[in-house]
């Protein structure tokens, strides 16, 4: 087999270089090869300097995840960069695209690091459950400190090279098309200077001084990182730099990462990683179905919802033409729109000029002819057949021909929806989830007639704006909403029978949950789809609405709200609940905190189950990507249906059996067979 790393003589300089598509993932082949090079230089006495780069799309982007939980076979990457570092010869990172996690520390291992404007760089492994495992967490912090290395080691995210100059992690930046040259050139006028080792840097010199950064930093990262082993591993990890040799510390860091590799956080949160790249991708719609362009889009509605959907696109730089029935509502979403985005600069995260650039792309309308040249159409009207279907007649008599309609509906039947148009090939669901500006979930809903190339456009739009996409089957509530719904059965149905509604809502946030049920409610508005009679009453939100309780909002709810939006268990609810169980003759018993955990996650794996047998998600870990970017579902235990396999099935089905709840064939099977859901 031929090495992926090949080598190229520059006179005095060797050019190392990695073709390993698609990322550059650091497998086996690429860290055997990256060492025999380094022997290579250092073993020929005409070679004074090296240059490390890559072929593609990008700097290596990381250890090869796929080789995680395998047996591993070396050279290992902290061995292959401890010899690049030992070199006397200079050796130079010339990094473009993302140089990431085992990539960034390759380049901290190299002596110098030169980059491209429009490079990054990062250590994301905490978002795969894990920390740096070669040194990043001892290298970084001797190169930058403690502060500067604290946010990129815990929080994950890349920086963009500028920032990376600026803390001193890259040393030079050139020109985009001279990266070669450049850093041959530059490696060269290092030649005979003694090479500068991160190892041998003074570590988290701000951090001794000032011990208290650690745990400011934990206090401020406090909500972010609730419930992950990860970050704080990350922070003792950066920490140990400070307080250890760096032999020590590097020997702190393999437990703190051995222990993490080995745990179900990891393993969840590697499976979400190949989970959400699964999810985008259609099993029986090639991946060279030609797309439709998407040069302008057409929204209608601008309320909430359509207001978000708009949003995603301006800020994606695709025009938005956004359509409603009234003067005073369309202008009233548009300066909703723009409170939005200057909110957003305020806060920091976008420039004035970046606002107006956004906004210059909306054109509001009051008129369906307007829409007529629209590449798509989304409609996010009220959640009502009739009124959809009057909708989309209308689009297909006025939007061209070839255009795509889709209906944000959340429940409604696609199919039907499509009945309404000459076009049902072109007709598709897109349910983004409200904030729609904000969150990331795009369940994209195909109907029986829906076309190849429509849904392979979606799924690609659905990245260009930033969205995580997964699609389902025509069903009521598809995915998400349909598992939703058996959680809020259950919910209710425990209250009844005398559980606290305040110790469903904890289950669900000491499991990883934002907020549970009945705060959701309070956020929501207990109110929405009100009949606004306080007189009829049959259920306990129209009691609660009935008294004034409309949730946070009023400053009530089910809970009582105090200015900081403190929530407390009000007497007042409780008499309405116990009230309505009397009513219905519920028996009151107490209810354990594990029976109420059981009886709201149970029933939503088992309808995953049935969602599965009934070929409405082409695969489990489409159902995972629904419920962690839709509905909080905790990322670290994987979602929905890794988290039951992690349980095991036979505990599912034995824990719905003894709540006397439904078991599903299919459930039945994958406990029967002792599998898990892959
Ligand atoms: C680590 O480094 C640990 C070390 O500290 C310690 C070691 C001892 N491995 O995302 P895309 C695949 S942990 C294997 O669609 P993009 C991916 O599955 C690692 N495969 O492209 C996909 O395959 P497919 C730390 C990988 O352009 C294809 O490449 N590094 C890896 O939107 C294209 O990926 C990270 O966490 C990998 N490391 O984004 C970085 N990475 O086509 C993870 C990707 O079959 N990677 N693949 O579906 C990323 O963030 C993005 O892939 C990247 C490109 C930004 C690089």
């Amino acid at each position: 087999m031929t090495s992926p790393i090949r080598t190229e003589r520059h006179d005095n300089v060797l050019v190392v270089i990695s073709d390993n598509p698609p990322v550059n993932a650091l497998g086996q082949a690429v860290r055997a090869g990256l060492k025999d090079a380094i022997e290579q230089a250092l073993s020929d006495d005409s070679i004074e300097a090296v240059v490390i780069r890559c072929d593609g799309q990008t700097f290596f982007a990381g250890a090869d995840i796929t080789e995680f939980g395998k047996p591993p076979v070396g050279p290992n990457l902290p061995e292959t960069l401890d010899a690049m570092e030992a070199s006397d010869k200079p050796v130079v990172a010339a990094i473009h695209g993302t140089a990431l996690g085992g990539g960034c520390e390759v380049a901290l291992a190299c002596h110098y690091r030169i980059a491209v404007p429009s490079a990054k760089l990062g250590l994301p492994e905490v978002k795969l459950g894990l920390i740096p495992g070669a040194a990043g967490t001892q290298r970084l912090p001797r190169l930058v400190g403690a502060e500067a290395a604290l946010p990129l080691v815990v929080g994950g995210n890349p920086i963009p090279a500028k920032k990376a100059e600026t803390i001193g992690l890259v040393d030079a930046i050139v020109a985009e098309d001279s990266l070669e040259a450049d850093a041959i050139a530059f490696a060269r006028s290092k030649i005979g200077q003694p090479v500068p080792r991160a190892s041998e840097g003074k570590a988290n010199e701000d951090g001794v001084r000032d011990p208290d950064l650690f745990d400011r930093f934990r206090a401020s990262q406090a909500r972010q990182i609730r419930g992950f082993d990860a970050p704080n591993a990350a922070i003792e990890a950066v920490k140990a730099a400070g307080e250890l040799s760096y032999a020590d510390g590097v020997k702190k860091e393999r437990e703190l990462f051995m222990k993490l590799m080995t745990g179900t956080q990891s393993a969840a949160m590697r499976h979400y990683f190949f989970a959400e790249r699964a999810a985008n991708k259609i099993d029986d719609i090639p991946r060279d179905t030609p797309l439709i362009p998407i040069r302008k889009v057409g929204v209608i509605g601008a309320g909430t919802m359509g207001g978000g959907i708009t949003m995603n696109f301006l800020s994606a730089g695709i025009p938005v033409t956004i359509l409603e029935m009234a003067q005073d509502a369309l202008d009233r979403g548009t300066s909703v729109m723009r409170k939005n985005y200057e909110n957003s600069a305020k806060r920091g995260r976008m420039t004035m000029e970046a606002v107006d650039k956004a906004m210059g792309l909306l054109t509001p309308t009051l008129s369906y002819d307007d829409l007529a040249d629209c590449d798509l159409v989304i409609e996010a009207v009220y959640e009502n057949m009739d009124v959809k279907k009057q909708v989309f007649a209308k689009l297909d008599s006025v939007v061209k021909q070839g255009a795509i309609l889709a209906s944000n509906t959340s429940y409604l039947d696609i199919d039907e929806i499509a009945t309404a148009t000459a076009r049902p090939g072109y007709v598709v669901g897109m349910h983004f989830f409200s904030p729609a500006n904000v969150m990331k979930l795009l369940e994209v809903v195909r109907g029986k007639e829906t076309r190849h190339d429509v849904l392979a456009t979606v799924m690609k739009l659905s990245k260009t704006i930033g969205k995580v996409a997964a699609v389902s089957g025509v069903c009521p509530g598809f995915i998400g909403n349909r598992m939703l719904s058996k959680r809020q059965e259950q919910a209710n149905a425990l209250i009844m029978e005398g559980a606290n509604y305040w110790d469903v809502d904890d289950v669900l946030l000491e499991f990883g949950f934002p907020m549970g049920p009945f705060q959701m409610g309070d956020l929501a508005g207990i109110d929405i789809g009100w009949h606004r009679d306080p007189t009829k009453v049959t259920t306990i939100r129209e009691a609660l609405c009935a008294v004034g309780r409309f949730g946070q909002k009023a400053g009530k709810g089910f809970y009582d709200y105090d200015e900081a939006r403190n929530r407390t268990p009000s007497d007042e609810v409780r008499a309405i609940i116990a009230d309505f169980a009397t009513k219905e003759g519920k028996a009151q018993r107490e209810i354990s905190k594990d029976e109420i955990r059981e009886r709201l996650l149970y029933p939503m794996v088992n309808e995953g189950a049935k969602i599965l047998e009934e070929g409405m998600a082409q695969r489990a870990s489409d159902i995972d990507v629904v419920w962690i970017n839709g509905y909080g579902w905790p990322l670290y235990t994987g979602g929905p249906m890794f988290w039951a396999t992690t349980v095991g099935p036979d505990k599912v089905v034995a824990g719905l059996e003894r709540h006397g709840l439904p078991v599903s064939d299919f459930l039945h099977n994958k406990a029967e067979a002792g599998r898990g859901f892959d």
